[in-house]
């Protein structure tokens, strides 16, 4: 009876006290609070008018670039999906977070990490997000991260065979998925990656009726729920899935271009007695449809693809003005943060290669611009040099909207950039990627039947050369399984250092240099002929992002 008592009356208390402080709270959060929109594109390299491409047509995102702040020098952690991903919502590094390829759920290793989105929730956000924000849906941390779905609209996108509008295309996709079933069983379903249907598609259809256009289209309708809903500011991530492949874009942004206009990179040679291990043999674009499972990616197929790449990035730019254009219509701009990023850059031919997956700046470096309603005048438009990094994200947002950091944070806070564009600032930015060339396109060790597919020869080739580059030191238990490769980007330098993980005391195994002073499309390692420069740097490395964090004057 006694319990029983007790129990009710803290009950009674309960009901008492909670709406009332919840009320305050959230009305202080409302009014002191920004909303987030996080707009995340997958794959997307810098190429984009405000970053200086000569060719992209991106009307939209050049317009919130000629509005807010856009870093010049940006990088990714690692330049995969799920490892960069994991690293910036958790605001820590992969090193941290042991997520170094796209199968292993960053939850199952760390199953108290704070996400960026639940730092929001717990602070009183409503958190949603429309499209890809993590790595996949079974990862994105549901219901930890999240505080709402998104809101229902009266269509869903059609379920086509591979996601192909065009019938010759869904037929192409089930024509060779049957035939990866026939030649290694229904069962070997991690073979199934091998038989994917074109890298992209040209369809005269609406935008919606690809992903991307139908996920704006959802996050639309979702920030005008939180808008209409005065009680909580929001936090909406809107994920592009383009210019991942494949690359399906409507016709309409094909159009944009003229092919006669296009060109592929004029660098496509690796990098002079660059690291053997340094390049993968372009996996990911090799399982698709139409592509060369051996042999250069060149002629007219390299044209059509730089051509589907940029169609793609057209589509995702108009979804991304389409968003903006909501925002501002719904009045909910003036008091919304917005940031714009990608996860990892792209090789599109760029040192022989096409895909992502490499410790070089073509991989690392990605767009980002944020936007503030309250920046100052003069800082609109501006471009940035600073150094930063993708996992800076997590602070920079935080103190945007007067949240706390938590301790586990490995970033730094670009606030002061917002004020002072031009202030010194970090001395490196890191990146890190396990051996490209030996590795599956998702970073996982190579399977040993992987040896047995068309994937056979290119891995053979790539393994020959590491042989021949490091002799006596290979070992491919070691190459395969233990080898990652470290990266630095100082204002001048791109330092790679590739070491054994499990003796990170011993001297790397080879060490790349690239000055970007006199050579920015990094053609040749200068390592063997700098000596004391690498020592150096070497040290400064050592240091860690600790180490080489900026020093912002109060
Ligand atoms: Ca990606």
């Amino acid at each position: 009876m006694i319990v029983r008592v007790n129990l009710v009356f803290i009950i009674l208390l309960l009901l008492a006290c909670t709406p009332k402080g919840t009320s305050l709270d959230h009305e202080s959060a409302k009014a002191n609070r920004p909303n987030i929109l996080f707009i995340a594109i997958d794959d997307l390299r810098p190429e984009l008018g405000c970053y200086g491409s000569e060719i992209a047509v991106t009307p939209n995102i050049d317009k919130l670039a000629s509005q807010g702040l856009l870093f010049n020098r940006a990088y990714c952690q690692q330049a995969i999906c799920s490892p960069s991903r994991a690293s910036l919502m958790t605001g820590a590094r992969p090193e941290t977070t042991q997520i170094i390829e796209n199968y292993t759920y960053f939850r199952d290793v760390n199953p108290n990490i704070v996400t960026l989105p639940q730092h929001f929730k717990n602070n009183g956000y409503e958190t949603t997000y429309s499209g890809k924000i993590f790595h996949k849906r079974a990862f994105a941390d549901h219901p930890l991260s999240w505080s709402r779905e998104q809101a229902e609209i009266d269509f869903v996108p059609a379920n086509w065979p591979g996601g192909y509008a065009l019938k010759e295309n869904q037929e192409l996709f089930k024509k060779n998925q049957a035939a990866i079933k026939k030649k290694y069983g229904e069962n070997a379903t991690s073979h199934y990656a091998l038989g994917r249907g074109p890298a992209f598609e040209k369809a005269d259809i609406e935008d919606h009726e690809y992903l991307d256009g139908y996920n704006t289209v959802k996050a639309i309708a979702t920030m005008k729920e939180m808008t209409a809903d005065q009680s909580k500011p929001f936090f909406l991530g809107l994920g592009m899935k383009l210019p991942h492949l494949d690359w399906k874009a409507p016709k309409k942004y094909w159009d944009l271009y003229d092919p006669s206009d296009i060109s592929i990179t004029d660098q496509s040679d690796s990098p002079t007695d660059g690291a053997a291990m340094g390049l993968h043999a372009s996996f990911e674009l090799r399982v698709r449809g139409g592509i060369p499972k051996t042999g250069p990616i060149e002629g007219d197929l390299a044209t059509t693809l730089m051509h589907a790449y940029l169609a793609s990035v057209s589509y995702v730019d108009a979804q991304i003005g389409k968003m903006i254009d909501a925002l501002e219509a719904e009045g909910a701009r003036d008091n919304t943060i917005i940031i714009l990023w990608s996860d990892h850059g792209w090789h599109l031919g760029d040192m022989g290669i096409w895909g992502k997956a490499t410790n070089y700046e073509i991989a690392t470096r990605v767009p980002m611009i944020i936007w503030t309603p309250d920046m100052d005048t003069q800082v609109r438009g501006q471009k940035t040099d600073a150094l930063v990094e993708l996992v800076d994200m997590y602070p920079t947002l935080s103190e945007l909207a007067g949240l706390d950091l938590p301790d586990h944070l490995e970033g730094q806070s670009f606030v002061p950039l917002l004020r002072d564009p031009a202030m010194d600032w970090k001395a490196a930015a890191f990146s890190q990627y396990p051996n490209p060339a030996l590795r599956e396109w998702a970073a996982n060790p190579l399977t040993s039947s992987m040896r047995e597919t068309y994937f056979g020869p290119l891995i053979e080739d790539v393994e020959s050369k590491i042989k021949k580059q490091q002799g006596q030191k290979w070992d491919r238990d070691l190459f395969e399984n233990d080898l990652m490769g470290y990266t630095m980007r100082t204002d001048r330098y791109r330092l790679v250092l590739w070491k054994n993980t499990k003796e990170p005391e011993a001297a790397p195994l080879y060490i790349e240099l690239y000055d970007h002073k006199t050579d920015p499309k990094e053609t040749k390692n200068i390592a063997q002929a700098s000596t004391s420069l690498v020592n150096q740097l070497v040290s400064q490395w050592s240091k860690g992002w600790q180490g080489n964090q900026a020093h912002p004057k109060q």
